[in-house]
């Protein structure tokens, strides 16, 4: 008989389990329910509700209570080991926001396993839907906020990040602007993550400082509430806010309901949740300042773990907690797989013949150069897409299929800078690094060896580390993070590619020549 943890990921579109066998350290089983095609009574497209403003995008909370039931009853159909459960965590979307009556904490408490959970929560709420991090209406409050803690770089110095319009503070300010008394009527603030772990606990969960960091009301040094923040954002907002907490926090045992209703093992944990990038990080095995991350999906996204704070007080990058108590960087950039496959289909070609094209053009690309905003790109923040060519023709296939990778290499290489430091190495996941000559590209510009990882889903995973982590501190054990991680993922580990050190002044020039440009076409926030 073996020992085992839980991981759940609610994320935008679904919400999905991995069980994690502790004994043979591997993951024994995954599952997903999807929002849109499990669920269709609750109207969402791509996880939201659709809607006549394409800056709102909120979703309902109850149906990820309602998927969290359906994902429960598929892992007892598929015979999933419920009762060898030791201890469930979790990782949630970031930034997203759950308004609760003061019933909620109760209901929490005692649900009953007759009703399904849709239909014990459906009046906690004080406001029906939750705007997710794909809201992009609040840049008034944004600036409102701003303005009552002194400027972008006050802001960045105390919570992490300037204000963003996704994040919780400018959400709850909005909220709090127009509608006063569904604000007044509100008990608690949760986001995804401490909403679903209050569900699974059975009471009102704290925010973790991991989640709690995407919020622009944390102080990101102290990890508490933020007095200035607070002030700025809304009136009596610290009453309403649970935790911030340690997120290896453990509420008790697991809500009575799933054990009743779906055999889930009673004395089971209950790890508090924190955000899905946190979770990521520790579900890669990020443990090392020197490790990086970079997630080649939609969107480019890079991340890393740092021991000290540091803030990107101009920029875009954020700061959050990591899971380990350590920090971690974040940087998000939109025209990833997107621009590489704009590029691709312009000239008809499918990633093979991308790869063979890139190949063809040597390193530094002869000094060509594209700036790739095929769509309005977050880093740098461009709100008119266009593409820029220099010394670049439009007709030259392998030129334009090397540009556009050197670019967003070289624009991540020089929008990490803030981070004071260099990768030792870089861990690549998503879509795209499965392209070793993307990978190729990305170890050059670095001057670091990449190494793909297969993981499925990494918040998932994350979560369920999270999960063994907090049960062995439980039981007195010293079980180091390594020794959680990293026999789960050797196995999932590509091979090495090394950077080419010949490359290396090539791309040093390159980047400075890059952030030149990108200075003169969008302005201020170029570095190198
Ligand atoms: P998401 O961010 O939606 O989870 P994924 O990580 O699944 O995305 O990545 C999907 C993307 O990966 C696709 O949009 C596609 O452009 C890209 N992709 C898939 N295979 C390759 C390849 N061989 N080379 C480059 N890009 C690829
Ligand atoms: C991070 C961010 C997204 C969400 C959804 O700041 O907005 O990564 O966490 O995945």
């Amino acid at each position: 008989m073996s020992r085992y943890v839980l991981g759940f990921d609610s994320s935008t579109q679904s919400l999905s389990a991995v069980l994690l066998d502790l004994d043979q350290n591997r993951i024994a089983a995954g599952s997903s329910v999807n929002f849109d095609e499990d669920l269709p009574e609750y109207n969402t497209v791509h996880g939201v509700l659709p809607g006549d403003d394409c800056r709102v995008a909120h979703a309902p909370p109850l149906v990820w209570v309602a998927a969290l039931d359906r994902l429960f009853h598929l892992m007892r159909e598929n015979a999933w080991p419920l009762a060898e459960v030791k201890a469930v965590s979790g990782s949630g979307q970031q930034h997203g926001s759950v308004y609760l009556n003061g019933k909620a904490g109760s209901v929490f408490g005692n649900l009953d396993p007759g009703k399904s959970l849709a239909g014990n929560l459906a009046d906690i709420f004080s406001r029906t839907t939750s705007p997710v991090w794909m809201d992009s209406s609040t840049s008034a409050e944004c600036a409102q906020i701003t303005a009552g803690m002194g400027g972008d770089r006050a802001m960045a110095e105390a919570t992490g990040s300037i204000a963003f319009e996704r994040f919780t503070g400018p959400q709850i300010r909005k909220f709090h602007r127009q509608e006063p008394d569904a604000y007044r009527s509100t008990d608690k603030v949760a986001l995804v993550s401490s909403f679903m772990a209050s569900v699974l606990g059975g009471e009102l969960a704290p925010i973790d400082h991991g989640d709690g960091a995407g919020m622009n009301l944390m102080d990101i040094r102290t990890r508490a509430w933020c007095e200035q923040a607070l002030q700025s954002t809304a009136p009596g907002l610290r009453g309403r806010l649970p935790g911030p907490a340690e997120s290896w926090r453990i509420t008790g045992k697991v809500n009575p309901y799933f054990a009743d209703k779906y055999g889930l093992a009673p004395d089971a944990l209950n790890v508090i949740w924190s955000g899905d990038n946190p979770c990521s990080l520790v579900g890669l095995g990020l443990f090392r300042p020197g490790d990086w991350s970079i997630s080649l999906g939609t969107s480019d996204t890079l991340f890393g773990l740092m021991r000290e704070c540091r803030v990107d007080v101009e920029g875009q990058g954020h700061v959050f907690v990591a899971p380990t108590g350590d920090y971690m960087s974040l940087i998000c950039f939109k025209n990833g797989s997107l621009a590489r496959e704009r590029v691709r289909d312009a000239y008809g070609l499918d990633w093979d013949a991308f790869s063979a094209a890139i190949g063809r053009v040597a390193k530094g690309n002869d000094k060509r150069m594209m700036l790739p905003y095929f769509e309005p790109e977050i880093v740098p923040k461009v709100l008119t897409p266009g593409v820029r060519r220099f010394d670049l023709d439009a007709h030259d296939v392998p030129a334009n299929c090397r540009a556009v990778v050197e670019a967003q290499m070289m624009s991540m290489r020089n929008h990490s800078s803030w981070m004071g430091t260099r990768p030792d190495r870089i861990y690549a996941t998503g879509g795209a690094s499965r392209n070793a000559a993307i990978l190729q590209i990305m170890a050059d510009v670095f001057q670091s060896p990449v190494i793909s990882i297969a993981v499925e889903n990494s918040a998932a995973l994350g979560a369920a580390f999270r999960a063994a982590h907090a049960w062995h501190l439980h039981a007195g054990s010293r079980c180091s993070w390594e020794a959680i991680v990293e026999p789960v993922l050797t196995d999932m580990r590509g091979s090495t590619i090394l950077p080419d050190a010949s490359a290396a002044a090539i791309y040093d020039e390159l980047c400075r020549k890059y952030a030149v440009r990108e200075m003169e076409v969008v302005g201020g926030s170029a570095r190198t």
